[in-house]
């Protein structure tokens, strides 16, 4: 069994352009899996925090193999090998987010895990590129991502490749 997974990449800190394509990288030789996909690169304005840098944001397409659990324990493993230290604040600076959006059609409530993920359908910095590889995506709750794209303010993203 194959799903179709979309990951949400984001880093504001230790060059984030290079930190995210090395994330890309590295989800091209994810064990189980295939790359199908990714956005360009975009710059995003914080959100939480203020007095921290700009974000750079990604999503990638994956199939895989690996159960949700397993992919949650993969990307945790790419967020450590690229030097992500957890300090606790929310929403605050980052090496590397590595994100699981939406998993199939699936809806999970996992202690660990939980997709869609909480924030997906507020964010412009995951809903547009997520747009960019996914135009006719559908939600899990049957919302369509072009109704969420539409209603978004998106003076707070910049497309940058
Ligand atoms: N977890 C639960 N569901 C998921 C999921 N769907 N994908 C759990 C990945 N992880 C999930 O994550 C904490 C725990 O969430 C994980 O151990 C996992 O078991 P974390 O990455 O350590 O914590 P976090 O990312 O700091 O927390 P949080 O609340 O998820 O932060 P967000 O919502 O990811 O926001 N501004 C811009 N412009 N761009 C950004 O990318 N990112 C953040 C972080 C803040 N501001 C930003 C951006
Ligand atoms: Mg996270």
């Amino acid at each position: 069994m194959t799903a179709i997974a979309y990951i949400g990449l984001g880093s504001n800190l230790s060059d984030p352009i290079a930190q995210v394509n090395n994330a890309l990288q590295a989800l091209e030789t994810l064990h189980d899996s295939k790359l199908l996909n990714a956005s360009a690169l975009y710059r995003s304005a914080p959100m939480g925090p203020q007095d921290q840098n700009d974000y750079i944001n990604a999503v990638a397409e994956l199939s895989t193999s690996l159960a949700p659990i397993d992919l949650l324990d993969a990307l945790q493993a790419i967020e450590n090998e690229q030097g992500r230290v957890r300090i606790g604040e929310r929403w605050g600076p980052r090496t590397l987010d590595l994100d699981i959006l939406l998993y199939n059609n699936k809806i999970i409530e996992h202690p660990r895990l939980t997709v869609p993920h909480y924030g997906m359908k507020e964010r412009s910095f995951v809903l547009i590129p997520l747009a960019e590889i996914a135009p006719e995506l559908v939600l899990p709750d049957n919302t369509p991502l072009s109704d969420l794209v539409a209603n978004l303010a998106k003076d707070d993203i910049e497309r940058i490749t």
